[in-house]
């Protein structure tokens, strides 16, 4: 088994190879529509930076909430239109690169590609999850996808880093706080952080704590900075404060 799951990686790897030798990535991030253009160079968003430390003695009364970060992509086709190691073999991805750009050209969104828990689905009326958190709460990030994933905090959702994404998504202006704009007016991606999370793929980290300067009271907007449609809202209230406001966004 172990045997055919490397035997498959490396013919996706070569074959992603073999397509780069005959399409060459482009140099600059233009904003093309179609996606035979979308061969971009692939920022520089795997960065090195240590992942956030493990905290440990949590607060008694305190939970874990996890987020999962889902995708669909299939390796191959991923890997030959953005580059290679886009979309890591052995994940449960699909959804070749075509289809997924279509699905975003059609709708704004791929569905596949989501934070979860993103619907309440509970007396037959669909409504957005809110994550609902008190303070010394954290969030696991479980990335189950084949790509990396951000979870970025915006003071406004917008577009992400990934140009080609951004105008078909309906989000042309990227979050200050997913990109910079070079002085070529292409996008290169802020430095992780605390609110600035790169989940890479089949990676689980936790990610910021309930009631810090990461992720203080009230209500903060996350998304991922790849994939703009991928949004969540989180909520830090203190354990004693009603819930009455819950229904609103
Ligand atoms: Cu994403």
């Amino acid at each position: 088994m172990n045997e055919l799951k490397s035997n498959i990686r490396w013919l996706a790897v070569s074959m992603s190879a073999t397509l780069l030798l005959m399409f060459p990535l482009r140099s600059g991030a233009q904003s093309k529509s179609a996606s035979e253009e979308i061969k971009v160079a692939l920022p520089a968003f795997r960065t090195n930076a240590s992942k956030p430390a493990h905290n440990s003695g949590t607060q008694a009364g305190t939970q874990t909430k996890t987020i999962r970060i889902w995708d669909a992509c299939d390796p191959v086709t991923f890997d030959a239109k953005v580059g290679p190691g886009t979309c890591i073999a052995g994940h449960h991805g699909q959804t070749i690169f075509d289809d997924f750009f279509a699905e975003v050209q059609q709708d704004r969104v791929a569905g596949g590609w989501r934070f979860n828990p993103l619907l309440n689905t509970t007396d037959g009326i669909f409504k957005l999850v809110r994550l609902e958190l008190a303070p010394g709460d954290r969030i696991s990030l479980e990335n189950v996808g084949g790509e990396t994933h951000t979870f970025t905090k915006v003071e406004e959702f917008g577009g992400g880093f990934f140009a080609p994404l951004n105008p078909l998504t309906g989000n042309p202006e990227p979050a200050p706080e997913c990109a910079r704009v070079l002085a070529d007016g292409s996008l290169a991606p802020q430095p992780e952080s605390d609110t600035n999370q790169f989940v890479e793929a089949g990676e689980t980290e936790f990610g910021p704590i309930a009631g810090t300067r990461a992720l203080p009271l009230g209500v903060t907007h996350w998304q991922c900075c790849i994939h703009p449609w991928m949004r969540t809202n989180v909520a830090v209230r203190d354990r004693d404060q009603d819930h009455e406001h819950e229904h609103q966004n």
